[in-house]
């Protein structure tokens, strides 16, 4: 019996899921960027409860670590394209020259057909506006994805059922020369079988990108359901030659879209499934692996997981956070806040936030957030290692006047050392509580109270 107690103490927790990466929405078709140190990730939109492709804008998350995403809302949808009337599908951002261009497939509402769309800002995180006015091209495809070579000549892939290339022009909002069609051979994508009008496993979804000097198109393949395969070529335009499976049919959604990137020196393949509650082929979530490239530079067959992808270094919990800054949660949701951003609402008794890997050193002192409650408020238990782990503070959150009325609460912290997972737990009564729009520890009394502690240690005060 005592050797039966001991094991059930030692036993550790089972790993807390991070994937899908993002739970307050339903998320589809990721578009990963790299950008100055952060990985931007642009996705669609899965209304919820859908069923069918209806989605009307797209949506921004942000990542240091590519486990804690912050959620920047909706900076394009359908509305930005003022000839756009319906689908809000797969697309690419890029940067060039100061300017972030977003590519995206939508319904044209003068001619019914699927055209091509560029939006541009100057932040990564938008917001973006209609660089043209009207489609930068239109046959009736989907699914664009752009790269920039070496030599500075950018190219423009997309189609279901076929693949086509346009070289984009410096500005990357217009193009030279008509858009060309890529041969869709067996030796190039793989041969399908019993449908003569797609002779190969090529469906959409292309992603090409250029890496070691291969260029890669890593594509949706044979739906349905559809599975994960690429191809590479010596040049951006091919001749391709079909390499395999990057990612065999499963999650649970019947299309599946590939992003890779490198990052801090890992790869990452990013795609979607429909693993979230209520989750299927028009409710998809999008998630992320880890991988290694082959020496010869092949890629890797690999499974989804529900564990993704390990943090890259760890979340520094004495620098402010934004509360939609998440690994994972559960009953919360988010919303565009008044003081700028967003902020997270809809909190209820048991609701919690899971900030993963927070460096709390040799110890927090306080922790400090922002606040506000339209009702009488509630409590923010602050957890170490799961929602009924380790409590190391307590912060009374009181009624402000309004979801929108925010105010300031510090609390006393103790036994927050070393790298930890966080958990931001919410008790109180019935109904919603409050809302939180950022949070930060200090070593200290309290954020507010550094620049007195600093002046008393000088002797100034
Ligand atoms: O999300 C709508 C469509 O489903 C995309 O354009 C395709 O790639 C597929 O994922």
């Amino acid at each position: 019996m005592s050797v039966l107690l001991c094991l059930v103490v030692v036993t550790p927790a089972p790993a807390r899921a991070d994937n899908p990466i993002v739970q307050t929405s339903y998320t589809a078709d990721p578009a990963p960027l790299v950008h100055n140190g952060r990985v931007y990730l642009y996705t669609g939109h899965d209304e919820d409860g859908s069923t069918y492709f209806t989605m009307r804008d797209w949506r921004v998350w942000s990542s240091a670590d590519l486990v804690n995403w912050t959620d920047h809302d909706s900076p394009l949808s359908l509305t930005t394209f003022a000839w756009a009337s319906a689908d809000a599908w797969a697309g690419q951002a890029i940067y060039r020259d100061g300017r972030f261009y977003w590519y995206v497939p939508v319904k044209n509402r003068a001619t019914g057909r699927m055209a091509i769309g560029v939006a541009v800002s100057q932040s990564p995180t938008g917001p973006f506006q209609d660089a043209l006015g009207r489609p930068l091209l239109e046959n009736g495809e989907i699914d664009p994805t752009v790269f920039i070579d070496d030599t500075g000549q950018a190219y423009l892939h997309w189609g279901n059922p076929n693949l086509w290339y346009v070289r984009l022009n410096a500005d990357m909002t217009s193009f030279s020369g008509a858009p060309t069609q890529v041969p869709l051979t067996a030796a190039g994508f793989g041969a399908r079988s019993g449908n003569p009008s797609r002779p190969t496993l090529y469906e959409e979804g292309p992603w090409v990108y250029k890496r070691n000097g291969v260029y890669y198109n890593v594509f949706a393949a044979e739906c349905c359901s559809e599975f994960i395969a690429y191809s590479t070529a010596p040049g951006p335009t091919g001749p391709w030659t079909y390499r395999g499976t990057v990612m065999p049919r499963q999650g649970g959604s019947f299309t599946n879209h590939a992003g890779v990137i490198d990052f801090n020196g890992g790869s990452y393949f990013f795609y979607h499934n429909g693993a979230l509650p209520g989750g299927g082929g028009y409710t998809r979530s999008v998630a992320v692996e880890k991988f290694s490239y082959h020496p010869d530079g092949t890629i890797p067959t690999m499974s989804m997981t529900t564990a993704g992808a390990p943090q890259v270094g760890t979340l520094n919990p004495f620098a402010r956070q934004e509360a939609e800054t998440i690994a994972w949660e559960t009953g919360v949701e988010t919303e565009p806040s008044s003081e700028g951003g967003m902020n997270v609402g809809w909190i209820e008794n048991g609701d919690w936030i899971k900030v993963k890997g927070a460096a709390f050193g040799n110890g927090a002192a306080s922790f400090t957030a922002r606040v506000a409650s339209a009702t009488s408020g509630g409590r923010i238990e602050l957890r170490l290692g799961g929602p009924d782990g380790t409590l190391v503070g307590t912060c009374t959150v009181p009624g402000t006047g309004g979801w929108q009325t925010w105010t300031t609460v510090t609390c006393p912290t103790a036994g927050a050392t070393g790298t930890r997972d966080l958990y931001l737990r919410f008790a109180g009564g019935s109904g919603y509580l409050l809302n939180i729009n950022w949070w930060q520890f200090a070593t200290g009394g309290g954020p507010a109270e550094l620049p007195l502690r600093r002046a008393s240690t000088l002797g100034v005060s």
